[in-house]
């Protein structure tokens, strides 16, 4: 496995030649050959959710700086650089980003190269950086790098430690990465951060945390308050009626995969006005680093569900052990849902002279003016209308399976789209041979091919 990273690093930089040229790295993802297979990883698994402090022979070569796993961030690409002698250089450019958030939804957000969140920053642990920064916002800006210990000059706040970046200025940022951890950088202006000014920042250890996983992860939590009919994100607003990871709202959250019996690192990162306690369904894991680096093996204890405060990183490992499609997601149950607010517009079902034909008549109008396949009402019982409270979730179930399907949602249950709102995922923990299937799918289809893929119902 010695020179995966290197090669990753390698085609990063060769998609993003130039000075510019992010919006190909964007559009070709991160490339599946940088994804570890756990045979390839066989010597460094343990079947131990909690770790192990054994040496281990893997371990015990100490191959330094070239053996680390590139994180995964599903929906959000990663950010090429240039090399200038040992200087690693990335470009970052701050602007407005039209976002799609849902299959009848896009946002007028902000973000960094053409992505909210911007591009996934990753580089190893005693790098030296240099970030050319551009500020393409009508407004000053500048930015901010959560979590690194470096200059007060670096620091990136406005007045404070530099000028404000002005509209179609530019700032270089220049400064060594010290430590190892889950990182991120944002602007640091409040409501910059609120219109999604936000990206992970990865520095990976010299040596290879133990022990090793299979499966590395990037989740960004954010919250969206979009009044009906609108884009812009009401940036004063404390209540919110989108909630996304990595930009997206589920069922359009691409699902992780990862082989069966292997082990998974997830990387959360939490930058709202809420906090969001994030649950994994069916395994138990083991925070094992925080916003301040990794966490030592004593203080792991087993959970599943781990409180993400504001402003927070939190990383999780667990063996995924049984197969199945398991959710990952915030638990505060209007952080389970996507708005309606904007579907219904003057049609929003008024309860108190509900009935089911007139419910599911406003659900199958609707569904025809947005891309659904089917609305489908849970069975409800014959007295329904007479218990007080009715309905509940009866009328939200709506399948979109073919407009959110992907290679990664292949062999899904039928209507799985269903069951899938607001801030969510999951995770499929496959045997090897529907592993390798979607894998291959992964390679064979381009992004275009799956834009115009259509299914007949
Ligand atoms: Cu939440």
């Amino acid at each position: 496995m010695s020179g995966t990273r290197r090669r990753f690093f390698q085609d990063a930089a060769v998609f993003g030649a130039g000075l510019f040229g992010l919006r190909e790295t964007l559009h070709a993802g991160t490339p599946e050959s940088t994804l570890q297979s756990p045979h390839e990883n066989e010597n460094g698994r343990h079947h131990s959710p909690y770790g192990s402090r054994g040496p281990h022979p893997a371990q015990a070569r100490a191959v330094v700086r070239d053996h680390a796993l590139p994180m995964v961030t599903p929906d959000v690409a990663d950010l090429a650089h240039e090399m200038d002698g040992d200087i690693k250089i990335f470009h970052v450019v701050a602007e407005p980003v039209k976002r799609k958030i849902a299959p009848f939804k896009t946002i007028d957000a902000w973000g960094y190269n053409g992505s909210c969140p911007g591009p996934t920053i990753q580089v190893q642990q005693g790098d030296r950086l240099r970030v050319v920064f551009e500020n393409r916002l009508p407004e000053s800006t500048s930015l901010h790098w959560h979590g690194l210990e470096l200059p007060i000059e670096q620091d990136g706040v406005p007045y404070i430690s530099q000028k404000p970046v002005a509209p179609g200025e530019k700032y270089v940022y220049e400064f060594t990465v010290h430590q190892e951890g889950t990182f991120f950088y944002h602007a640091h202006s409040a409501m910059q951060e609120m219109m999604g000014q936000i990206g992970f920042f990865v520095a990976h250890p010299e040596r290879d945390y133990k022990p090793r996983v299979d499966h590395d992860y990037g989740l960004i939590l954010q919250e969206w308050a979009v009044l009906p009919s609108n884009t812009v994100p009401n940036t004063a607003a404390m209540e919110f009626n989108w909630l996304t990871f990595n930009g997206v709202s589920a069922p359009m959250t691409t699902p992780l995969l990862a082989r069966l019996g292997s082990r998974v690192r997830l990387r959360i990162l939490n930058l709202g006005m809420d906090h969001h306690p994030v649950h994994l369904h069916g395994h138990q894991f083991v925070v094992t680093g925080t916003e301040g680096g990794r966490a030592p093996e004593s203080t792991w204890c087993p959970m599943n569900t781990v409180l993400m405060g504001v402003a927070q990183a939190r990383v999780v490992e667990f063996e995924a052990k049984y197969p199945g499609a398991w959710m990952i997601h915030c638990h505060l149950p209007h952080h389970m849902m996507n708005s309606m607010m904007d579907l219904m517009r003057d049609r929003q079902i008024q309860t108190a002279d509900q009935t089911e034909a007139k419910a599911m008549g406003q659900m199958e109008s609707l569904a025809r003016s947005v891309p659904f396949q089917h609305v489908h009402p849970f069975p409800v019982a014959p007295d329904a209308e007479s218990v007080p409270g009715f309905p509940q979730d009866a009328f939200m179930e709506m399948g979109m399976d073919d407009v959110v399907e992907k290679p990664e949602t292949y062999g899904l249950p039928r209507n799985w789209s269903a069951g899938m709102m607001g801030m969510m995922t999951m995770i499929r923990v496959l045997p090897d041979k529907e592993y390798d299937a979607i894998l291959s799918k992964k390679k064979t289809a381009s992004p275009s091919a799956q834009e115009e893929h259509h299914h007949e119902s």
